[in-house]
């Protein structure tokens, strides 16, 4: 439908049985009012991104079509979040059962006090950019450039994938 946006939704876990954790945060987002999904990457396996004494992570990123506004959707993430158990204890880059970002909204740039749209470091991250690439190769990152330039540019840091989609 022409009103409606697509958007990106990074997911990663690295607590309590990760790859089930994404895999229920998915069902979670998709059953959301004002929310369809349009396509779900593999799931990857990634090494810490910050403290490396914590568990590996399992990542993927999702493809909505909304109605929601941008901040409408981050409060329905943090519920989803709140739900599966996370629980933040103000460690900066700590371990965490479930986080789900939004890391783009149509071709917006957002920085409200709440909400940065792209989100910060996506240029960086091969754990969000690999898996954005596999669902939505010819896409272009608002202030950042090509998808696949993006890609191109950033080490593996030894990224699996661990199911097809
Ligand atoms: N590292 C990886 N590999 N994947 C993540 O999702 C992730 N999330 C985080 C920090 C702690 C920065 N590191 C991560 O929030």
């Amino acid at each position: 439908m022409a009103d409606k946006v697509r958007a990106f939704i990074g997911l990663g876990s690295n607590l309590a049985m990760p790859s089930q954790q994404i895999t229920q945060a998915r069902t979670a987002i998709a059953a959301t009012n004002g929310i369809q999904e349009l396509a779900f990457s593999s799931l990857y396996k990634s090494a810490p991104m910050g403290p490396q004494d914590q568990p590996d992570y399992v990542n993927a990123v999702m493809a909505i079509a909304t109605d929601l506004s941008p901040l409408e959707l981050l409060k329905i993430l943090q519920r989803i979040e709140h739900e599966h158990g996370r629980v933040r204890n103000g460690e900066r880059w700590g371990p965490r059962t479930l986080d789900l970002d939004l890391l783009l909204y149509g071709d917006q740039q957002i920085q409200v006090p709440d909400l940065t749209v792209p989100h910060v470091g996506i240029a960086e991250r091969e754990f969000v950019l690999y898996p954005l690439y596999e669902i939505a190769p010819d896409l272009t990152v608002p202030g950042k450039g090509s998808l696949s330039d993006l890609v191109a540019n950033c080490p593996l840091r030894g990224l699996q994938r661990l199911t097809q989609s």
